[in-house]
């Protein structure tokens, strides 16, 4: 009997037929055996047809998982109040005896969890549906391009699905048995009333990466349940590694130069520190707002997005800030609202909207009123700080035309940047490329957000933005990372940026919109069409050329006593961190290549010889930025 006739009562005709279109039997087996272990009383196949993305749409509704808004195309959805972050203890990759992925991954002994998922998936399903979804990680019929199947029974994970990623049942047709797919089973478990996740103790997030294969269950916040975007993220790093590739937690952004031309950046940053903001920069075009693949072709670094959407967080977004994003989320269109606050005539609010907070509404609490506390006596605030909203790129105005060329775009520029109150200056460039991975991206440090469980603001060790997300050994990612650009004749450029930096009392230094200069001054450096001035951590903008730009690009005076203020080098902190990071490699990663602790002890001697010449605190002044 073959694996589709297996099934073949539960599917019935027409999806067997739809399956059955694809000539994959690996595809056939590992549905046929979760079909049979989740055993759920109905199965919708998904093909990329129109009418087939409605059902989704639909019966995330129908089930109760989604509820519809005041404007047409809006919906809402909460996760469980206990659901709202990615939730990292619980989210493990899957490792064989003998395989040691170093302390900061998160690992679980194979055999052991692959008992643990398969028992907390047995008849999982009963009662509900099973959506079988087919997409591509970046654009179809490309170097870069993954399919991927999904079975999840949350409407709403397919239907995030839908408007992230790009349709894949054609491409599991044209690659017949070729195709390398990864796999994703997500089941949201029980639910409670409101349609949340009830049984959270028995949330399981586990990746297995020799299989191709990740399970998710008992969840439904995103980061933990949308199989393509974080969850996809450990399979492709993994198999990068094998093949000589990045995936990294990157925005990929086209800048708008003198004449017309574009240049394209990518940019890691920590989740909640201006990654999407910085993709959405005005006067720019965006590619993508959370993750790249990186090749090299020809010669040079080319990207895609491996996502055609946004699941951005809306906590902050207004009219002025963020004015594309705003229009969108005020017009009609396919939209999905997570955990905000709902009022009673449909329509919704979040943190740092415009306008005031409405009374009273319905949130990831329940029934919302200003004042409410948790069960912890803790203030609910109206929406959670990690409230997201889903998109696709296609309803925004400044979409680069280069979202869906099989090829990517040319990649000229890596930005790292984190939330960091008292060390980095605004925006650096490193010496070289080698300079820039150690320094910049190696040694990327962001205080702890919402976006995940836990004491938000505590300065966190987070490499490339991406620890949370590797599932090979931290040393083996750096040391890939070096071999990346190393044999390449212009290797992008590397800058860090630092939007947090505050004075003595705390009060930031930069406005938000400053960014957008930052940005320019990187895209002319690119082009060496700008000069800068060398310090013992990089190379920063002159004052005349920022000058010159804050009035180009914002109309605004940029007095001498910011550029100061704002670029002035600090060696204790610079010092202190160097010794915090270094510390981290010499004892908690015992793989790192030997280079790092090189680049390191150069940098520190550096900022020792330019203590001893101008102290503590060294205007940019001293090293001619005036
Ligand atoms: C992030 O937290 O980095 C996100 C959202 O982009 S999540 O899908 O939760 O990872
Ligand atoms: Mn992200």
């Amino acid at each position: 009997m073959s694996y589709l006739d297996e099934i073949a009562d539960k599917l019935g005709k027409e999806n067997y037929h739809k399956l059955a279109k694809i000539n994959n039997p690996k595809l056939h087996e590992f549905i046929a055996r979760y079909v049979k272990l989740c055993n759920p009383d109905k199965i919708y196949v998904c093909t990329d047809s129109p009418e087939d993305i409605a059902y989704i749409r639909e019966a995330a509704i129908r089930n109760g998982e989604e509820f519809k808004l005041a404007i047409e195309g809006h919906t809402a959805h909460f996760d469980n109040y206990y659901d709202q972050a990615r939730d990292r203890k619980n989210t493990g990759i899957l490792v064989p005896k003998g395989m040691d992925l170093g302390p900061f991954l998160e690992t679980k002994d194979r055999d052991w969890a692959l008992q643990d998922v398969h028992e907390i998936l047995k008849d999982i399903m009963r009662g509900k549906e099973l959506y079988i979804c087919f997409f591509t990680l970046g654009p179809a019929r490309s170097i870069f391009s993954i399919p991927c199947v999904q079975l999840t029974d949350s409407a709403y994970v397919a239907h995030n699905e839908f408007l992230l990623y790009r349709p894949g049942y054609e491409e599991f047709v044209r690659l017949g048995p070729n195709a390398r797919f990864f796999k994703f089973i997500h089941s949201a478990g029980e639910l409670d009333e409101r349609k949340t996740s009830k049984n959270l103790d028995k949330r399981r997030i586990y990746i297995d990466i020799l299989d191709d294969t990740v399970y998710s269950v008992n969840t439904q916040y995103g980061g933990n349940t949308i199989g393509l975007k974080k969850l996809a993220m450990r399979l492709a790093i993994y198999r990068g590694s094998q093949e000589g590739w990045l995936c990294e937690h990157m925005f990929i952004l086209g800048v708008h130069g003198p004449g017309g031309r574009v240049t394209y950046f990518t940019g890691a940053y920590p989740s909640l520190c201006g990654k999407t903001s910085t993709a959405m920069l005005e006067g720019e075009s965006i590619v993508g707002d959370d993750i790249a693949f990186l090749r090299k072709i020809n010669g040079q670094v080319r990207a895609v997005n491996t996502e055609v959407g946004m699941f951005g967080i809306i906590q902050g977004i207004n009219s002025k800030d963020d004015p594309i994003l705003w229009k969108a989320l005020h017009s009609p269109g396919e939209i999905i609202f997570s955990n905000v606050l709902v009022t009673e005539d449909g329509r919704v609010h979040w943190i740092g909207k415009d306008g005031d907070v409405p009374p009273r509404g319905i949130n990831h609490s329940g029934e919302w009123y200003i004042g409410k506390k948790d069960a912890e006596g803790k203030e609910i605030p109206c929406s959670h700080p990690n409230a997201r909203f889903t998109l696709n790129l296609r309803l925004l105005e400044n979409l680069d035309p280069a979202i869906d060329d099989p090829e990517g775009v040319v990649v000229k520029g890596i930005i790292y940047g984190g939330r960091d109150s008292d060390t980095w200056v605004p925006v650096e460039e490193a010496f070289d490329w080698v300079h820039g991975i150690i320094t910049k991206g190696a040694a990327l440090e962001s205080e702890r957000t919402a976006a995940v469980l836990g004491k938000e603001g505590e300065r966190e060790f987070n490499p490339m933005s991406n620890l949370d997300f590797l599932s090979i050994p931290v040393g083996r990612y750096i040391q890939i990372n070096l071999d990346f650009g190393r044999d390449l004749e212009n290797p992008p450029r590397i800058f860090s940026v630092n939007y947090f930096l505050r004075d003595k009392d705390g009060k930031f230094l930069n406005a938000r919109e400053d960014k957008r200069v930052w940005i320019k001054w990187m895209e002319l450096r690119v082009h060496n069409e700008v000069g800068a001035v060398r310090t013992p951590t990089g190379l920063i903008p002159r004052y005349e050329d920022l000058a010159r730009l804050f009035h180009q690009v914002l109309k605004k005076d940029y007095p001498k006593e910011a550029y100061i203020a704002q670029f002035t080098l600090r060696v204790p902190e610079n010092l202190a961190k160097i010794a915090r990071v270094t510390e981290i490699y010499r004892t908690k990663v015992p793989d790192t290549p030997p280079i790092l602790f090189e680049v390191m002890e150069a940098q520190r001697q550096r900022l020792l010889e330019a203590r001893e010449k101008f102290g503590d605190y060294i205007s940019p002044e001293a090293f001619g930025g005036i």
